[in-house]
């Protein structure tokens, strides 16, 4: 006999299966594979089957079909996807207002692969106490536009957290972003007395020693399940061809089919429709310096 549960924790072969209000330590069945050999077996979100043990600790016998998938490229192979959590339906993309700088170059990426893994995109400012950062209005501007919210909140403060707690409720909501920008100190506030370890940004190597190294997933009071998940350096969007990054862009859609050439890469030909709808500012210049940036680092892995 199997009992159902979730699995709320992941760290390296071991998870932890909340089973009928219990939280179970597992491992997985050996020959447990979901699809091919390529897709992580179990990840933090799955609906899975466990077999109790005497000793009170399970097997994850089944995963039961992920209805989206949030991945990355496995650091040792280029076509093995790390799945890190699944059935997640927003992604909060977590950025700071300063220490570390707010960088929107990382914003878009996350964006693109929260679409390419059906999840949907919101963008959490971060550290509104240490002052709005410069370009604020022209992020909120660029970002309205294509229907993606944006909202400035403080974990240190409390800023906006009934807004961000609306936002999350009756959600699974993974957050993600670089290295000390508060992603576990937002959820500390979410959650009275969950303590997640969190460590001063001046103790950050350029390394880059995460302080948050499991995948986590918390109840928050109210509703909704938010994902912890260690901070990235860059999110590698190994999955997309350089051709098919315009159709990201949401605010270049109705340019798309006017430029001369077919085929334009819309990033240096002559009289490109794109170009000219940025100059005229119809499309956010910051949003067109990130494309060209993402499309030519496409170029360089595919
Ligand atoms: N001033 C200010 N500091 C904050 C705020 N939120 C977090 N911090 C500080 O930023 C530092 C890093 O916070 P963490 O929560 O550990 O960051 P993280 O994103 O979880 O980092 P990783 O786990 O390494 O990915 C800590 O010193 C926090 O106290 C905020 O709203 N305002
Ligand atoms: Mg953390
Ligand atoms: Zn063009």
């Amino acid at each position: 006999m199997t009992d159902k549960g979730i699995v709320i924790r992941g760290h390296g072969k071991s998870f932890t299966v909340r089973c009928n209000g219990r939280d179970i330590p597992c491992e997985i069945r050996g020959r447990l594979k979901y699809g091919t050999a390529q897709i992580t077996p179990v990840a933090v979100g799955d609906d899975v089957e466990i077999l109790l043990g005497a000793d009170g600790s399970g097997v994850i016998e089944k995963v039961a079909e992920r209805r989206t998938m949030f991945s990355r490229p496995a650091k040792t192979s280029d076509t093995k996807r790390q799945v890190i959590a699944a059935n997640i339906s927003q992604l909060g993309i977590i950025v700071s207002s300063q220490n570390p700088p707010l960088k929107p170059g990382l914003i878009d990426r996350f964006i693109i692969a929260a679409e390419m893994g059906d999840l949907k995109p919101i963008i959490i400012v971060n550290k509104s106490d240490l002052g709005r950062p410069e370009i604020a209005d022209e992020l909120e501007k660029a970002y309205s536009k294509i229907n993606v919210p944006i909202i400035f909140v403080s974990a240190e403060t409390g800023e906006s957290f009934d807004e961000l707690r609306k936002i999350l409720k009756d959600e699974r909501t993974i957050f993600a972003g670089h290295s000390g920008v508060g992603k576990s100190t937002i959820l500390n506030r979410l959650v009275p007395g969950l303590n997640i370890k969190v460590k001063e940004v001046s103790k950050y190597s350029d390394k880059g020693v995460h302080t948050t190294s499991a995948i986590e997933m918390y109840e928050i009071p109210g509703g909704g399940f938010v994902v912890d998940s260690p901070g990235i350096k860059i999110l590698r969007l190994w999955e997309l061809k350089q051709e098919d990054l315009p159709y990201y862009y949401k605010e270049m859609e109705e340019y798309l089919d006017q430029c001369r050439f077919t085929g334009c890469s819309h990033t240096h030909e002559p009289d490109c429709v794109i170009k000219d709808a940025v100059d005229k500012g119809l499309i956010p210049k910051f949003r067109y310096e990130n494309y060209v940036t993402i499309y030519n680092s496409l170029g360089e892995i595919n």
